[in-house]
């Protein structure tokens, strides 16, 4: 039987099919690498409060990225971007610990565009949402947390179907790809004070993602025209 906890399942068994789940993917070496490479990204790029579209309302978490693109989100709507909203300069590059994560987890060739970095507060949190504001759903979201636990929610495609939630605790990693690509995900609350990686508390979540379609997701969507190409 599962072990309940709070209501929470456990048991990792019923996740939905494209959900993987890679407990203590990070060793406490590796957390504390990535977490230096963090630091200098938000040296260069610092956390901004993002904005709910057309309401302006805050956001409970604060935001960076690095890579070629960055999302942000304000009045005018979510979106990607080359450039930081408050500093107006380029977001810093993905360093290679990221690169190496993508390699190893992704099973996609072309090389993550975008990682969103969260930075969660003891009192924030995430509601129930998809990723899509990419051109490029053949690739999976891959997901690295770093610090204090969080509570991990996971549902169908629509909106309103079962969700089931776990934890999610610093180097755990997870991939939402397949049919899972686009399943709803949310962070319903952080447990403070479950980890040491961060002297000052709190939750770093870091999704790599492919924004735009390379190479690999124009192949595999058109081969008709493909094959025209091959003809003589
Ligand atoms: O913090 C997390 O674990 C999930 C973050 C997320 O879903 C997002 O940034 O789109
Ligand atoms: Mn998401």
């Amino acid at each position: 039987m599962p072990a309940m906890e709070e209501g929470v399942q456990t048991s990792l068994q019923s996740l939905p099919r494209g959900v993987r789940f890679h407990p203590g993917y990070l060793d406490g070496n590796a957390q504390a690498a990535l977490l230096a490479a963090v630091r200098s990204i938000f040296a260069a790029a610092p956390l901004f409060t993002p904005r709910m579209p057309k309401s302006g309302r805050p956001f409970t978490v604060r935001m960076s990225n690095c890579g070629p693109l960055g999302w942000v989100s304000d009045e005018n709507g979510y979106r990607y971007q080359p450039l930081h909203p408050e500093t107006g300069r380029p977001w810093p590059p993905m360093p290679a610990e990221l690169l190496a994560i993508w390699r190893e987890l992704a099973g996609y060739p072309d090389p993550p565009e975008a990682c969103l970095i969260n930075f969660y507060g003891a009192g924030a949190k995430m509601g129930l949402h998809q990723d899509r504001d990419e051109a490029d759903f053949a690739a999976p979201v891959v997901s690295i947390s770093l610090g204090d636990s969080c509570l991990f929610r996971v549902g169908g495609l629509r909106r309103g179907e079962p969700t089931r939630a776990f934890r999610l605790n610093s180097g755990d990693a997870v991939t939402l790809g397949g049919q899972a690509r686009l399943c709803f995900h949310g962070v319903d609350r952080i447990y403070p004070g479950t980890s040491r990686l961060l002297p000052e508390g709190g939750r770093i979540n870091l999704t790599l993602r492919r924004v735009t379609r390379g190479a690999f997701a124009r192949a595999a969507q058109a081969p008709a025209a493909e094959a025209m190409h091959d003809k003589p």
